[in-house]
């Protein structure tokens, strides 16, 4: 066990060691949720990229399984890529991946389990006519990836889409096909320019009237689309909500002003590659996020493994903004909380810093809602200030009605501190605009990561109080606003605030205002990792 081994996370999917990247295919199979993940199993650091698998009854314990798809073909030998998993009415499973060839051109390919009543799916086969899509003309060899979940056309026809770019255009490339084999190229869903190359599009309807997930791709009334795109440029997952027109296999956004990639993001902190599958068991979709370092790559060779993924969320419409989505974490992960302690509203005046004591403080569920007094919103001026949580101060920068908080892995001392935090600001239109956000500025005293203060805007609506939910995990820090409005992860590399030495506290820097708050903490349980017996797959 190396000297980084607190860094390891309890209840985040890693694998027992090396790299991993994109989750890939992910679906729900007899009983069984299935992951599969961009794996390198020859070090910490990306390369050698073939398919880690695990299993899962709810998405939070794991069987780790034999390696599902391995790079031994000419068309995948440089690496077996991200792809997806489509379910067929007859139950078939139908995997596509994106293939690195002998030449590095990016060709598509199909794979299928080998025996389909195995509810593990141990076994995979690929076509033996792979692959089965080469870049079509006019787009480079090397941006030609990540096929997605096929849906069912107006026509009977299967189809997919494929992350491109034309210039610095990005796009998403439809293909048709009634086997699997064979493809007809569409023509384009839709494109942004100066977005540069999607990577791992992805495309869901979302309800506008229930609280339901759909399945790929259910249209209608009450439905609208989501395409998601990560932006190679920024390393960043961009959606946006519109509608898709089956006929003309095209997509427009509700606002073309905040259109892929230049609008929303899933989270605003590290969350790259992410992917959405229906879960036809519980009725909703669920979205997986692959969690990259913040520390050098010699640390990552050092502790022999790099990434995390996302505890698995829930992705809904937001019905009551309408313009945004609502990702929370999957029920399941409360079955971890173990000792609740509750605080009831706490009252912290300007400048105050309060210790909660919650026991050890490596793994927790945090959930906090705060108000802010009545008459300091209402004093308050309007201000010119173009706040930004990454280009402002952080945490240790005070407005009048802000930043105020939570500080987790924080030492006892606060000489390494993560605060998770609201800042408000009146605005020259008279409105009160909410930021949510988390400092890294101070969350290690190592020199070798990254300190970046991350955040965005938070819709919030008349009447609703803010509220935060921050699940801990020793080196990772999901923090969700407004009820999943707003994400950011954080990976954080603190070298005191490890171990009992770990604590959380409630802070208040607005200069103006206080604030009262009420919270209620687990500590989280660790999750079960089993490994299948063995596995000669990996060594
Ligand atoms: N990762 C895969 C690609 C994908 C990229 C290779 C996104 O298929 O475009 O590991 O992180």
């Amino acid at each position: 066990i190396s000297m980084l081994s607190w860094q390891r996370t309890s209840f985040h999917f890693q694998p027992e060691k090396n790299w991993m990247n994109d989750p890939n295919g992910p679906m729900f199979y007899k009983g069984w949720y299935h992951f599969f993940y961009q794996y390198n199993p020859k070090g910490a650091v990306w390369g050698n990229i073939v398919w880690g698998h695990a299993v899962s009854k709810d998405l939070i314990n794991w069987m780790h399984l034999p390696l599902a798809i391995v790079s031994d073909k000419w068309y995948d030998i440089n690496g077996v890529w991200t792809g997806s998993a489509t379910i067929l009415p007859d139950g078939q499973v139908i995997m596509l991946y994106t293939g690195c060839t002998n030449e590095s051109v990016q060709v598509q390919n199909l794979a299928y389990p080998a025996d389909a009543s195995d509810p593990l799916l141990i076994n995979w086969v690929k076509y033996s006519n792979n692959p089965v899509l080469v870049p079509p003309p006019g787009i480079n060899d090397k941006d030609f990836r990540d096929p997605t979940t096929a849906w069912l056309t107006a026509e009977g026809k299967w189809r997919i889409i494929i992350g491109s770019k034309m210039g610095r255009e990005g796009i998403a490339l439809v293909y048709d096909t009634n086997d699997f084999k064979t493809y007809e190229i569409e023509g384009i869903l839709h494109a942004v320019p100066g977005t540069g190359m999607w990577e791992c599009v992805d495309l869901f309807p979302v309800s506008t009237e229930e609280s339901n997930g759909l399945a790929t791709l259910a249209n209608g009334p009450g439905v609208k689309h989501v395409i998601k795109a990560s932006l190679d440029d920024d390393r960043n997952d961009y959606y946006a909500i519109g509608t898709y027109y089956d006929k003309n296999h095209t997509w427009v956004p509700n606002n073309p002003s905040i259109d892929i990639g230049i609008g929303i993001r899933y989270d605003y902190g590290i969350f790259y590659a992410a992917k959405t599958f229906y879960d036809q068991d519980k009725e909703r979709r669920i979205l997986w996020g692959w969690i990259g370092e913040s520390d050098s790559e010699a640390a990552d060779v050092k502790k022999g493994w790099a990434s995390l993924q996302s505890i698995p969320r829930t992705i809904l419409m937001d019905r009551k903004t309408g313009t945004n989505l609502i990702q929370w974490p999957v029920e399941e992960v409360e079955s971890l909380r173990v000792n609740n302690t509750d605080f009831d509203r706490v009252e912290m005046k300007a400048g105050e810093t309060i210790p909660l004591d919650v026991g050890l403080a490596t793994q927790l569920d945090i959930i906090a809602e705060f108000e802010i007094d009545k008459e300091a919103l209402d004093k308050a001026v309007e201000s010119n200030e173009t706040f930004s949580c990454e280009g402002s101060g952080g945490a240790a920068e005070r407005g009048a009605l802000g930043p105020f908080g939570v500080l987790v892995l924080a030492d006892e001392t606060l000489a390494e501190q993560t605060p998770v935090y609201f800042y408000i600001v009146k605005a020259k239109d008279g409105f009160f605009k909410t930021f949510f956000c988390t400092d890294k500025s101070r969350s290690s005293e190592a020199t070798d990561v990254n300190k970046q203060i991350y955040g965005s805007f938070v819709p919030v609506l008349e009447g609703e109080n803010l509220s935060m939910r921050i699940l801990v995990d020793h080196s990772i820090i999901e923090s969700f606003a407004q009820g999943g409005r707003s994400c950011i992860t954080a990976r954080t590399y603190p070298t005191k605030a490890i171990h009992e030495a770990a604590r959380v506290f409630l802070f208040n820097n607005a200069t103006n205002a206080s604030v009262t708050a009420s919270l209620k903490i687990w500590q989280m349980d660790s999750a079960d990792f089993q490994i299948y017996p063995n596995d000669a797959t990996r060594q």
